[in-house]
């Protein structure tokens, strides 16, 4: 039995020698390499975290002591000192372990939203709880990164624990100097003089060893030494940035020596107000692979780029090609230039592209000054994290009218990053934007037509959105119905059963369940809408020569553009059952695409099972025995 396998819980850290917690670091990353291998997942930030993780553990007594794991990717190394050693390496695989912390799986589990900067915006509202609840004996702590401090919330949240003397909080600055890219911007820059001014981390060596010999007598020695501890550093870091906002700093410290992280934290804790501790890591430790990887140091394995075939690459080249015709075509990432595909625009363009950090909401509103100056900006960003820039896309971008194309990748069930990463929003919240225009290719070759289309549009923004993955093949249109796509209509029937409208990729979806509904007699007329905003209204008319209308989208139900087709419908008071197929509006577990789609009943079978049961609901009589066998338990196979 290895070392790791007999941790249950963290209490059994306590009483480990050093050379015994040399041994069990070891052994973490040995499991956490040979599982992300096989199971992918954040290999890169846990291998940095593990002597800083367990050092967390013995200085603090969780669950009673609250710990934040800003964004959460990185806990893996606590769930496996938090007794899921055994379960580990089911991570991210249907019914088993998430990649982020979860309340379900343990009660050292507190924060699973997995969107970056909020730790801080947690922990003060967590000890500010606890103090007015009379639980002065809890400490909060939160573990942040480099990268997710670049958010602006962990900003606003550091003024207001600046301001709250009494709390009982710790935040652990996790710098490696990577977010999935190199760190960028000012404070990586404060952060990285500090990493490598030799002169300085000679002299806090000094204090740093001095200070661990020092019995600990509480916070006034503590205030001694930090106050020497400010003196040199005011002499030798001009900018000492967090003592200015007037926040306790301790660092920096080497994170990979879990005895001094140790010292340090206790006397953070023990200290009894907020204070920060800047601690260094190298991120991917341990492995060579990620060590020497200079993308992203294996922030995710597989490693995150956009790969040939990925509906991302086929984004990133046309960028490409726009920029060589369009001058004034700019794009923004949000610290993730190579996952969103902007590598190869970078690449040709190094000027005209914009990397803001973990900064959504200044992307957006930066987005909208870079247009109001005459340039077209295209945000390439994660569906789930437009979430957060939503006012500044309403009002900063939407109200001026300003000529923004939004690229939202990962838009739909994203699969095993689970609930916080499925990018099922964006369709409904993009819906309520006055003036917004919304497109969703189906292949390949129209995300390149309706990306060449968005940046056309020069009187308000657009959105172009498109899931995770590999493009399929590539389906041509048999007809136009206004600006939508006819891909199918029913052989020889002017007026068919079903108008099935599919949203991006659900239009092949639609095909296929068309194949199936015509075995069992139902005509069905499949249209991919290419636009879902405005929604066209072709599709009035065409309503009224089917008997159903049945819309599918990979997007949550509720305000998507299912309920815009139906509401269109009503207005021109269309007397027609529309039945919208879509997520349900729930917080979707983790799988693989694939499965979560099944279980949401948005494949090919469970479609055409529900519209046939829905068409003979509509009309008895009419179907024929084939289909109504079908809905009393025959599979369409
Ligand atoms: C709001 C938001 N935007 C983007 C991301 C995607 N993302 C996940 S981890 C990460 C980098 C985090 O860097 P850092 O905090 O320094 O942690 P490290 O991985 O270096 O340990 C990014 C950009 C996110 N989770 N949330």
């Amino acid at each position: 039995m290895t070392l790791l396998e007999c941790i249950e819980g963290p209490e059994d850290l306590k009483g480990l020698s050093q050379e015994q917690l040399t041994c069990l670091a070891t052994e973490i990353r040995d499991l956490l390499i040979e599982t992300t291998v096989r199971t992918s997942g954040h290999l890169g930030p846990n291998l940095g975290v593990v002597e800083l993780t367990i050092a967390i553990h013995r200085v603090f007594d969780s669950p009673k002591d609250k710990i934040v794991f800003d964004t959460g990717h990185q806990a893996y190394v606590h769930k496996l000192l938090t007794g899921r050693v055994a379960r580990f390496g089911t991570l991210r695989q249907r019914g088993g372990l998430t990649g982020y912390p979860s309340r379900a799986e343990s009660e050292h589990d507190l924060v699973e939203n997995s969107h970056a900067s909020t730790s801080l915006s947690y922990a003060d509202g967590l000890a500010k709880a606890y103090k007015l609840r009379g639980e002065p004996d809890r400490t909060v702590v939160a573990v942040i990164g480099d990268g997710a401090l670049t958010g602006g919330m962990a900003w606003e949240a550091l003024n207001n624990i600046a301001a709250a003397k009494d709390s009982r909080l710790v935040m652990i600055v996790n710098d490696n100097g990577w977010s999935y890219q190199p760190t960028i911007g000012g404070l990586a820059e404060h952060l990285a003089a500090i990493r490598v001014s030799q002169r300085y981390e000679h002299v806090l060596d000094y204090i740093k060893t001095t200070l661990s010999r020092t019995p600990v007598v509480g916070a006034p020695i503590y205030g001694t030494l930090h106050g020497i501890k400010k003196g040199i550093k005011d002499v030798l870091q001009p900018q000492v940035m967090f003592e200015d906002l007037g926040i306790k700093y301790v660092g920096p410290i080497d994170g990979h020596d879990e005895r001094l992280v140790e010292t340090a934290l206790r006397h953070a804790r023990d200290f009894g107000e907020p204070v920060l501790v800047h601690v260094i890591t190298k991120k991917g430790l341990g492995y060579a692979e990620a060590e020497q990887n200079t993308v992203d140091c294996l922030h995710q394995v597989p490693a995150a780029g956009a790969a040939p075939g990925t509906w991302s690459r086929v984004f990133g080249d046309e960028l490409v090609a726009i920029g060589a015709r369009r001058p004034d075509v700019v794009a923004i990432t949000a610290a993730m230039l190579y996952p969103t595909g902007l590598a190869q625009f970078a690449h040709v363009y190094p000027d005209r592209v914009y990397d803001v950090g973990i900064a959504e909401q200044h992307a957006v509103t930066s987005a909208a000054g870079l247009a109001m100056a005459g340039l077209h900006p295209v945000v390439a960003i994660y569906s789930t994290f437009l979430n957060r820039a939503f006012d500044q896309t309403l009002m900063d971008v939407a109200l001026h009218r300003l000529p923004v194309t939004f690229v939202l990748d990962r838009a739909g069930v994203t699969g095993p990053d689970g609930a916080s990463h499925h990018g099922m929003w964006d369709g409904s919240i993009m819906q309520l934007v006055p003036g917004m225009k919304i497109a969703a290719p189906r292949d390949a070759k129209r995300v390149a037509e309706l990306l060449n289309e968005a940046v056309e549009v020069s009187d308000g923004p657009t959105v172009v959105r498109f899931p995770k993955g590999n493009v399929g093949g590539e389906v041509e249109a048999v007809a136009k119905l206004g600006g939508m796509d006819v891909l199918r209509s029913p052989a020889g029937s002017p007026a068919a059963d079903v108008l099935l409208v599919g949203v991006g990729p659900m239009a092949l979806t639609g095909l296929e369940v068309a194949d199936r509904l015509a075995v069992h007699g139902i005509g069905v007329t499949v249209v991919d809408p290419r636009w879902t905003k405005p929604v066209d209204e072709a599709l009035v008319g065409a309503a009224r020569q089917h008997r159903l209308v049945v819309t599918v989208e990979d997007n949550g139900r509720a305000g998507g553009f299912g309920d815009a087709v139906a509401r269109l419908l009503r207005d021109h008071d269309v007397d027609m059952p529309v039945k919208t197929f879509g997520l349900p509006q729930e917080f979707l577990a983790h799988g693989t695409r694939n499965e979560v789609l099944d279980e949401a009943g948005l494949t090919p079978q469970h479609l055409a099972r529900r519209i046939t049961e829905a068409v003979a609901l509509r009309s008895p009589g009419d179907v024929p025995a084939t289909a109504t066998a079908a809905t009393e338990g025959q599979p369409f196979e």
